[in-house]
C-alpha cells in the first residue's frame, strides 16, 4: 500500500499536507537526498529535504518552532524553525520500499549535523523515529526529550 497517509504537516501553515509514500517519491530530484549513510554511517535509507516539504505547506510568518510528533511511542520534540532550516532530512525509503520500523520507519527525521546527544536543542535525540506529524507553532511545543543525564541514560537503556 503506497497511497495511505504516512506524514501530516499542520499548524501554522497555509496549506496543511497529508503525504503518502507516493507523494514523497514524486518530489523533484533536487529535493531527494540519497543514501543518508553518507551523513550518518550507522543509518540507512533515502529521504527528502524537510525544507521542500515546509515550502509546500507554506509556513506562516508567525511560526517559530517545529514540533515533531511520533504517535507510535508518544515521542515529541520541539525545535526552533531557524535551527532546523537546511538540516532536516525526512527519510522515507530503503531501496524501492518503505523505510521499515527497524530503521525508524515509515518516516524518520534525521538532522544532517546534530550536536551530541543531550547537548542542545538540535541534538541527536531530535532525530525522531516513526515521525507521523509535523506541527508548526508560534511557541515551543511538546518536548518529551529527557532533561537530565540520568533520565537520558534510562531512555537509551530502554531503546537498546
Ligand atoms: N520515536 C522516537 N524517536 C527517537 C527516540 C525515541 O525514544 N522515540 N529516541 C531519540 C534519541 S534519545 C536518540 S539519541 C536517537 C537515537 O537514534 P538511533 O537509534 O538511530 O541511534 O533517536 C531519537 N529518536
Ligand atoms: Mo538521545
Amino acid at each position: 500500500m503506497k497511497n495511505d497517509v504516512i506524514l501530516t504537516v499542520e499548524g501554522a501553515v497555509e496549506r496543511p499536507l497529508r503525504l503518502t509514500f507516493g507523494d514523497l517519491e514524486a518530489l523533484p530530484e533536487q529535493a531527494q537526498i540519497h543514501d543518508v549513510s553518507r551523513f550518518h554511517p550507522t543509518r540507512k535509507g533515502d529521504g527528502v529535504a524537510l525544507d521542500v516539504i515546509l515550502d509546500q505547506a507554506r509556513v506562516q510568518p508567525a511560526a517559530n518552532y517545529v514540533t515533531l510528533h511520533a504517535e507510535h511511542d508518544d515521542c515529541h520534540v520541539s525545535v526552533p524553525l531557524e535551527l532546523l532550516r537546511g538540516q532536516g532530512i525526512v527519510v522515507y525509503r530503503l531501496g524501492p520500499e518503505r523505510l521499515t520500523a527497524e530503521h525508524g520507519g515509515p518516516i524518520r527525521l534525521l538532522i544532517r549535523d546534530p550536536s551530541l546527544c543531550h547537548t542542545g536543542e538540535l541534538d541527536d535525540c531530535a532525530n525522531v523515529k516513526y515521525l507521523s506529524r509535523i506541527e508548526l507553532c508560534e511557541r515551543r511545543g511538546r518536548d518529551t526529550r529527557p532533561t537530565t543525564e540520568s533520565a537520558h541514560a534510562a531512555l537509551h537503556q530502554a531503546q537498546s
